[in-house]
């Protein structure tokens, strides 16, 4: 391509393109001319968030520089590449991680103080990109930071909301939501008209023969609505490699825009089907781990998955290769079921469009999927029904029978004497109304399936999935534990830390090979090192405490002993036990003599987290620990020993100064819901301890950081089914201390009984599902041996500084090359050669 254009201009070009600032000079005058220019503001008046978007625009010209190098080099190098597609990607800010990539943030901050502004002030102007719900879609945003970094040539695919996760406000202890409008100003997008794909719904199947006597199948008569490219850069640290972001925004296309509608004057009938169009990619759902089956989250998904699709099969057509090479280019990463319908998607392309045969085709299609499977909860298995699909999509539902019965009879030739067998790892469950099984598909059409834990991994070949492991072996079944990047969870949210880090084993290389921290170990003894080590953890206290000051109105103690509890709220999680063990520890408390009070460790209790505004027992654990905060917080038999703080509106950039103000962090769930937990690793590395439950990464983190790292408790996940089984058949009997929690609470300390009535009841009287009944002692138990493990604050930071040398493990580099090496057989792109450009110039 390069060398068609003429030398002359080509010379233009070279000299005229821009190079990037690296002084604080330079910064100050790329972000003053943005500041003035693009901006139209002055010296007089650039407030924080003028000078915010002024420094974003300046670190947004450098990653564009890069950015369009990677993509070039992406393409010439003409090699396999990896598409990650997920409906969510909780992305939190841009600025301050663009600024630690490209190793600017000192020079900024410097140019900032010249210009009288301080670097936290203006990081903080910033919306959070809120597109996900909780641990699915961060893992998906450390994902690419991984791809970046290690130079793997990725994409991103996912649809642009315009709205993001609601934002959460407590008003009266009650979780009220307010709309995420976060597009006003984003200079991190990069909108392309010229990349757009019609996306068809609704219509219906026309099968014929031609002159030929092929069969041909059209699907016609639909509704179409366009999808056009976003696309936003994701830069790698340290590395020139900058990759791509690409989500999908919806519109109506521009030949079903009525305009005969228009000039006959009915114009609210033609905005009326604009609207339609656009509110496809209006709106993230806010459930966490929960399927709600509703139209418009069909339309969602199909949407997204057919513009990448054919996004992606429009990459491949570029390079004139045989359709038999396509999954040498191509691999599909499937973030959960919610992109399921991209298999037959592809499928259909192949097939109707592109004249392949079905063998042929479904070869390619098996070879060039993974999926990712995220939880074993029943609520949250994708089902959609039948009708549903049939109305929107009736030509994919065609072919989804068609996967069906061929695997069906593959699975019957294999397995002739078991006809149960068939009916239960068919596609379609045999209900009222028939229901689509995506998780089944998924399977069927992938060439791997993982689960993102070792007991996750197990407990879906045992349980959910059992039967694919019948048909098709355990090979096609593995486990590809979580990982978090060690940049933004770190480095960024702790850069203190990290420093201190460096300092010790001499420098920053372990940001890229997180097994470096082992290098800490040795200084486990040493004095100044530990008392270094506690200081920044106090400091990071001392921030949060801070926090809850300026956002709750009270101070805590940054002495005391900060216990957090921050993810979605959900009953699997059990924000309730803790709950109940606050409550526990209080009656404890107001039982005491001064004298026994003062041997106590003062403790805050923080809790952070969303309900998805229609699960209201989430919502009824919000509001019980809100109002047990108003009645302990103010009770002077109190003080100190014990504050409840809810922080509202828990989010990527909150986590990040919560996470490293944290002395334990709970990590609690019934023993076999968790699929993984990705916070657990965020906490522990931060030099925190856990109280966690033998679930999810908990178990390989006891592996790593060793036993007496780490508090457990409770039952354990091979057990949860008889204890389950006893509930309702055996002679059950709540725990008495917890009755004594529900008699304290059904005597209104906490205002209003019967608010939380049905909190109560589900365990009392509904067979306690989650068995907080049954872990109740040995929780409690748990957080006393915390508060005398406290006591001996020597003991605790080397518990401290042992785990984190440990934690090497659960980087999501590690996580990212395991894919890389065992499902999408890629390997990164080498960019020594872009590198020593950059030393030299
Ligand atoms: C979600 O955040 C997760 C699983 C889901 O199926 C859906 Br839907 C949303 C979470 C799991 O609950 C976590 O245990 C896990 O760490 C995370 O996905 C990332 O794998």
């Amino acid at each position: 391509v390069e060398s068609s254009i003429p030398e002359h201009m080509r010379e233009a070009w070279k000299k005229f393109s821009p190079k990037g600032f690296t002084t604080k000079d330079e910064f100050e005058s790329e972000a003053v001319k943005h500041i003035e220019t693009t901006l139209a503001r002055s010296l007089f008046n650039c407030d924080e968030l003028a000078a915010y978007s002024g420094t974003a625009l300046a670190f947004r010209d450098r990653l564009i520089i890069d950015w369009n190098k990677t993509q070039q080099r992406q393409s010439f190098a003409d090699q396999k590449r990896l598409y990650y597609l997920s409906l969510e990607f909780l992305m939190g800010r841009a600025l301050d991680n663009a600024m630690l990539n490209v190793g600017l943030k000192n020079v900024a901050k410097d140019g900032l103080a010249d210009l009288g502004f301080r670097i936290e002030d203006i990081i903080a102007q910033e919306h959070d990109a809120a597109l996900g719900n909780g641990g699915l879609g961060r893992l998906a945003a450390c994902f690419l930071d991984s791809m970046a970094t290690l130079n793997y040539a990725a994409w991103g695919y996912g649809l642009r909301y315009r709205y993001g996760i609601f934002k959460q406000e407590i008003q009266d202890g009650y979780q009220v939501e307010i709309p995420d409008y976060w597009l006003d100003f984003n200079p991190w997008e990069f909108p392309r008209h010229d990349v757009s794909v019609d996306v068809q719904f609704y219509g219906w199947v026309n099968k014929y023969t031609n002159d030929e006597g092929k069969q041909i199948v059209s699907w016609q008569d639909g509704e179409i609505v366009t999808a056009t490219a976003y696309d936003v850069p994701v830069p790698g640290y340290g590395t020139p490699t900058v990759n791509n972001l690409r989500l999908w925004s919806s519109k109506a296309s521009s030949g079903e825009f009525d305009f005969a509608k228009f000039n006959s004057g009915e114009y609210e009938s033609a905005v009326a089907d604009e609207q339609r169009a656009e509110t496809i990619s209006a709106v993230l759902y806010p459930n966490d781990n929960l399927e709600r089956g509703k139209e418009l989250r069909l339309k969602q998904q199909y949407f997204w998955c057919a513009a990448s699709l054919h996004d992606i099969v429009r990459r491949f057509k570029k390079s004139k290769r045989k359709w038999s090479e396509f999954s040498d280019q191509v691999a599909i990463q499937l973030n959960d079921t919610h992109p399921t319908l991209a298999i037959v998607e592809l499928q259909r392309i192949l097939v109707d469009m592109e004249g392949l045969g079905w063998d042929e085709a479904w070869t390619i299609v098996t070879s060039t999927f993974g999926y990712t499977n995220h939880t074993v909860l029943p609520e949250a298995l994708e089902k959609w029904s039948v009708p549903l699909i049939q109305n929107l999509l009736p030509r994919h539902l065609q072919i989804i029978y068609e996967i069906n019965l061929q695997f069906l009879q593959s699975v019957e030739k294999r397995f002739p004497k078991d006809r149960d067998l068939l009916g239960r790892v068919s596609i379609i469950e045999e209900s009222q109304p028939k229901m689509v099984r995506m998780a089944y598909l998924a399977i069927i059409g992938s060439h791997k399936v993982n689960g993102v834990a070792e007991l996750h991994s197990d407990l879906i070949k045992t349980t959910i999935f059992k039967d694919f492991v019948k048909v098709y072996g355990p090979d096609k079944f593995t486990n590809v534990t979580n990982g978090i990047t060690p940049r933004r969870w770190l480095h960024q949210a702790n850069p203190r830390l990290s420093e201190l880090i460096a300092s010790k084993i001499g420098s920053y290389e372990f940001l890229k090979d997180l097994t470096l921290l082992n290098k800490l170990e040795p200084f486990v003894d040493d004095k100044e090192f530990k008392k270094e080590w506690a200081e920044i953890k106090y400091a990071n206290k001392v921030r949060l405490a801070q926090h809850i000051q300026t956002t709750k109105g009270y101070s805590v103690n940054p002495k005391a002993l900060f216990d957090i509890q921050v993810k979605r709220i959900h009953e699997y999680k059990r924000q309730q036990l803790n709950i109940f063990g606050v409550i526990h520890r209080y009656m404890a408390i107001k039982s005491m003599s001064p004298e026994e009070r003062k041997k106590l460790v003062p403790r805050v209790s923080v809790f952070g987290g969303k309900a998805a505004p229609g699960y209201w027992m989430a919502k009824t654990i919000i509001h019980l620990i809100n109002k047990v905060g108003e009645v302990v917080n103010k009770d002077p038999d109190v003080g100190d020993l014990l504050k409840v703080v809810f922080l509202e509106d828990y989010n990527v950039s909150k986590a990040e100064i919560i996470v490293p103000a944290s002395d334990i962090s709970e990590h609690i769930s019934t023993a076999g819901t968790e699929a993984s937990g990705t916070s657990n690793m965020k906490f522990v590395l931060n030099g925190g301890m856990i109280i966690g439950t033998l679930d999810g990464a908990n178990i390989e983190i006891t592996r790593e950081i060793g036993e007496q790292n780490i508090f457990l408790f409770g039952n354990l996940s091979e057990d949860v089914e008889d204890l389950r089984h006893h509930h309702f058949y055996g002679d059950y009997k709540v725990n008495p201390e917890l009755v004594k929690v529900f008699d304290c609470i059904k005597k209104g300390t906490f205002g209003d009984e019967g608010a939380f009535g049905a909190l109560i009841s589900g365990i009392v009287e509904h067979g306690d599902y989650y068995l907080v009944s049954d872990d109740f002692n040995s929780y409690c138990q748990t957080q006393d041996l915390i508060d005398e493990a406290y006591k001996d604050q020597d003991a605790w930071v080397t518990k401290s500084i042992t785990s984190v040398a440990r934690m090497g493990f659960f980087t999501s580099d590690r996580c990212i090359n395991e894919y890389a090496d065992t499902i999408w057989n890629i390997e990164p792109l080498d960019v020594a050669e872009e590198k020593e450009v950059r030393a030299r110039t």
